[in-house]
């Protein structure tokens, strides 16, 4: 049996994703995703034009080896858009693999090393009292792990902050479509945020104080600094937020700079995660051989697929660093299931980032993976568990969307 076809689907059912449908010479279907926010059509052009034309007629069994050629051959190696194109082919042919032996993924992986994942949730308010509420909500729906992220007082709308209306599902989508200033040629913008990492560091201690204070010391906190400090502002944070035994901090430097975490862990015990930008297990070298994180934070998605993210874990396991996979809802539901499965399998879970999809995604996307209780788990149904429903999604058009811009109090361009 070969691989017959490969359709790149892009659709936008309240937000752009890109999935990959391989057919195989006897019928059968394999999904990926290969979403990429803010750069979709760029993973859709390199895997129509670049990947489809030289699978056809490949032995769609060799998972490993296609993965092999896929990152070799091209001899231009890694980032975003490669690695996202390389997953959605993993996925696909693991999703093909297992729906033939008619059993969920996680069973080829190994077989489930627990009974379910521990999710953990968004909860933001532009206010400590907005936030808490958020917080109560899940709480209440026996979550036992929450993402807290809060307005600072003097700034406007900041990373991960939303409020939800009263009784409304909190929906988390930072891409938004640019705007145009009127000017011929079209300009296409992407909108700006202010920052001043001064005001956030004063304010942040007392948003984990107060979310303790009302919820006690069981509740798991979790707090993501995006990126945005310089190594000796993450590190006087980390220290900080001590006191209120966070359960991590997480991408409190800029990525690429893997010394950067040395010094926060010289002044701090706080759990540190990173890696949701990162795309191969040699953006982790120094990181994991130096423990210097505590979590792993890649998806499936942008890691290369369950191979590519299986192969990192791996490396993570021996030193014994844990998962805690990206899964906002930028990852698709097809990602979001890979990531479950995975987690599921290997013995170094940690926790699962869970952003429920919105109702029109979940349309297009028809899931079997579950939460309850606040525990994950990616379903029996063969093979990932999602498909997808090509005419639901052919009502949805790409439509242009970018994450913001951030910029500092002076204007000068800054992390966002
Ligand atoms: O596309 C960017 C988002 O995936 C990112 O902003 C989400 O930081 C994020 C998180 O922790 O889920
Ligand atoms: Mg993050």
């Amino acid at each position: 049996m070969s691989i017959q076809r490969l359709d790149v689907i892009v659709t936008s059912p309240g937000r752009n994703f890109v999935t990959l449908k391989i057919t195989t010479s006897d019928g059968i279907i394999g999904w990926g995703d290969g979403t990429l926010n803010g750069r979709e059509l760029a993973v859709a052009s390199y895997l129509r034009d670049h990947v489809a034309p030289t699978l056809v007629g490949r032995d769609e069994s060799a998972i490993e080896q296609t993965w092999q050629y896929l990152y070799r051959s091209p001899y231009w190696r890694r980032g975003p858009v490669t690695m996202a194109a390389v997953a959605a082919v993993d996925m696909a042919l693991w999703d093909i693999a297992a729906k033939k032996a008619g059993e969920p993924l996680y069973k080829l992986l190994g077989g489930a090393s627990r009974t379910g994942l521990m999710a953990y949730v968004h909860a933001s308010g532009s206010t400590i009292e907005r936030l808490n509420d958020a917080v109560a909500g899940y709480v209440d729906q026996g979550f036992q792990a929450v993402r807290i992220q809060s307005g600072v007082p003097g700034l406007g709308q900041i990373y991960g902050v939303h409020d939800a209306a009263p009784g409304a599902a909190y929906e988390y989508e930072p891409a938004g479509r640019p705007a145009t200033d009127g000017s011929e040629p079209a300009a296409l913008r992407p909108t700006e945020e202010t920052w001043d990492t001064a005001a956030y560091l004063r304010h942040l201690p007392s948003v984990f104080a107060a979310v303790r204070e009302q919820f006690g010391g069981e509740l798991r906190l979790l707090h993501d600094g995006h990126h945005r400090m310089s190594p000796i502002e993450a590190a006087k944070l980390a220290k900080a937020i001590e006191p209120y035994d966070p359960f991590w901090l997480e991408d409190c430097t800029p990525g690429e700079d893997q010394a950067a975490l040395r010094l926060v862990r010289q002044h701090s015990v706080t759990p540190l995660a990173i890696g949701e930008v990162f795309n191969s297990v040699h953006d982790y070298q120094t990181l994991i051989t130096e423990r210097l994180i505590d979590y792993v934070r890649s998806s499936t998605t942008h890691a290369g697929g369950i191979t590519g993210l299986r192969q990192i874990m791996t490396f993570a396991g021996i030193y014994g660093i844990r998962s805690g996979f990206h899964g906002p809802t930028d990852v698709s539901p097809v990602g979001m299931a890979a990531n479950l499965h995975l987690g599921l399998a290997i013995h170094n879970f940690g926790i699962q980032e869970y952003m429920p999809h919105s109702a029109t995604a979940l349309e297009v996307f028809r899931t079997s993976y579950s939460v309850d209780g606040g525990m994950l788990h990616p379903g029996e149904t063969p093979g990932l568990g999602v498909e997808l429903d090509e005419q639901a999604a052919a009502a949805h058009e790409y439509v242009p969307a970018y994450l913001p811009v951030n910029r500092l109090r002076d204007g000068s361009v800054h992390d966002w």
